[in-house]
């Protein structure tokens, strides 16, 4: 592999480094990265540390400095371009790459008058018919923090964020800082509110519901980067906060953790990437851990850290189940899935609610639908969870595994129902449903209830229940097994949109389902 620089572009923030755009170009294709000037990433075996150590302080680094296992960043002033700084090294023998830039993969939307279609395009409704459970699974979404007060947000996040933070010493020294924060939390991106909404907004009448019930461990890693809200964070960053979820959250507190990575940048994965998230993966001998990372908004090749081993990166798709058209493909999606990241309506801070686009609400959406696998099949391991969500997802484009939509669209009722052998051997027609749903009043009239055969008796009555278990109303029989609703409680009047409950009774036996309700 080898760097050039094509056009030299740097971009003044509040620390001290500078970031630089350089070309790099592999056997296949070329590219620019972003990367921090002046300084490289150098793995040394333990053997020959001095004498690289001293080499790199002979060339211009002033400082050379362990940061993971036997990896080290070397820094130069920061006149010295990463590319010279490469060329050096390699003349020395010396592999060398650059410190990269990761962004978030969100893209400006403009409004468009959808709801939360996700949610039905991956069957979430109907998946959760299937009963609660309670089994911890967190998701640690590794973004720029979380608006805490969101009134969405604030019972489905732990009490504590963690920031890591870059800081530099007098001396010159880069490291960073990671600290708690405790509730209310800051946030240095929006980027984050919008990542954790998808993940687990709370499930009531109020505002949206994230496609899970998990956990949500949230992670500010972009915290001083630019204040004009781009924020960015280097590998080093990213690495720090990989340890720090390695180290402390495979405590059995947090359950089975799900890392979600809606960031990224262009290029390879490097040894420093693929060390760090195969120290995650073999950490544990439960397997607890799964990473998921979103493909990247360029149109172009998956990014990086998505084209990792090991990880599970996500393209998007829109409405249509079609690729959204900035989302990135490549043969890296063979190992991934995809999830709608167009049109997505989310959380964002002061209470709000915005329609974002990008694979940035792709990866969230498989981290959620894994994290309620996992919480339902808490003794499987990871790649089981993996494997099974891969298995029920919906083939989209060339057949099977594809380089654009991986092994498909997730869906997560086809999931739940492969879980629940009870139900998928008795084949899912013979279930209570609710159809459709989620049930838009304006438009569908009637919610239609299909009773299963074996309870179906006379002096039957099905009822509505709001989630707090207030009656509503009868529904209306409606041929030998069906019954249906027009959305009014006994009074005739319209009822508030959001998660109803329906219960069949009769003298052979009863059924619940569950429905979401929309104007
Ligand atoms: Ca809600
Ligand atoms: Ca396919």
């Amino acid at each position: 592999m080898k760097f050039f620089i094509l056009g030299l572009m740097f971009v003044q923030n509040i620390f001290s480094f500078e970031i630089e755009k350089i070309s790099v170009s592999s056997a296949k294709s070329s590219y620019m990265i972003e990367a921090v000037k002046g300084e490289i990433i150098v793995q040394i075996p333990d053997e020959k540390r001095d004498e690289v150590v001293q080499k790199l302080k002979g060339s211009g680094y002033f400082s050379v400095e362990k940061i993971y296992k036997d990896f080290y960043l070397a820094r130069s002033k920061s006149s010295l371009a990463t590319s010279n700084s490469m060329n050096i090294l390699e003349k020395n023998g010396i592999k060398a790459y650059p410190n990269r830039i990761f962004r978030p993969f969100l893209i400006p939307n403009d409004p468009d008058i959808s709801n939360q279609y996700y949610l039905s395009n991956i069957n979430a409704f109907s998946a959760w018919d299937f009963e609660e459970h309670k089994t911890t699974v967190t998701v640690a979404v590794v973004d720029g923090g979380v608006d805490s007060t969101h009134m969405d947000l604030t019972s489905a996040l732990y009490s504590t964020q963690v920031v890591v933070a870059e800081s530099i010493d007098r001396y010159d020294n880069r490291s960073f800082k990671i600290f708690n924060e405790y509730f209310p939390f800051s946030y240095s991106l929006d980027h984050g509110t919008m990542v954790s909404g998808v993940v687990g907004a709370i499930r009531n009448t109020e505002g949206i519901s994230g496609v899970s019930t998990a956990k949500i461990y949230s992670f500010d890693v972009f915290r001083g980067s630019s204040p004009e809200g781009t924020g960015y964070v280097d590998e080093y960053g990213i690495i720090k906060a990989l340890e720090y979820i390695k180290d402390n959250l495979s405590d059995d507190y947090y359950g089975k953790v799900i890392i979600n990575m809606s960031l990224g940048g262009p290029g390879d994965c490097d040894p420093l990437l693929e060390s760090a998230i195969s120290d995650i993966y073999n950490y544990s001998s439960n397997s607890k851990f799964i990473i998921v990372v979103s493909a990247g908004n360029d149109a172009g090749d998956v990014s990086t850290p998505a084209n990792c081993a090991g990880v599970i990166p996500v393209s998007a798709t829109d409405e249509g189940d079609n690729l959204s058209s900035f989302s990135n493909y490549g043969s890296a999606m063979l190992n991934g899935l995809s999830a709608p990241g167009s049109n997505i309506y989310t959380t964002v801070p002061g209470n709000d609610y915005s329609y974002v686009d990008g694979t940035s609400f792709s990866a969230p959406i498989v981290s959620a639908v894994m994290a309620e696998v996992w919480s339902k099949k808490p003794d499987y391991k990871n790649y089981e969870v993996i494997d099974l969500v891969k298995r029920t997802a919906k083939d989209l484009g060339d057949d099977g595994p594809d380089k654009k939509y991986g092994w498909g669209r997730v869906d997560m009722y086809k999931a739940f129902s492969y879980i629940e052998s009870d139900l998928s051997s008795k084949g899912v027609n013979k279930d209570f449903l609710a159809w459709p749903n989620p049930f838009y009043i304006s438009k569908d009239v009637y919610i239609k209830f299909s009773v299963k055969k074996s309870i179906i008796y006379t002096d039957d009555k099905l009822m509505i229940y709001d989630f707090n278990g207030n009656f509503i109303a009868y529904a209306k029989r409606d041929g030998e097994s069906g019954f249906i609703w027009d959305g009014k409680n006994q009074d005739g009047v319209l009822v508030v949109p959001g998660p109803y409950v329906a219960y069949y009774k009769s003298d052979k036996g009863h059924a619940k389902t569950k429905f979401m309700l929309f104007r």
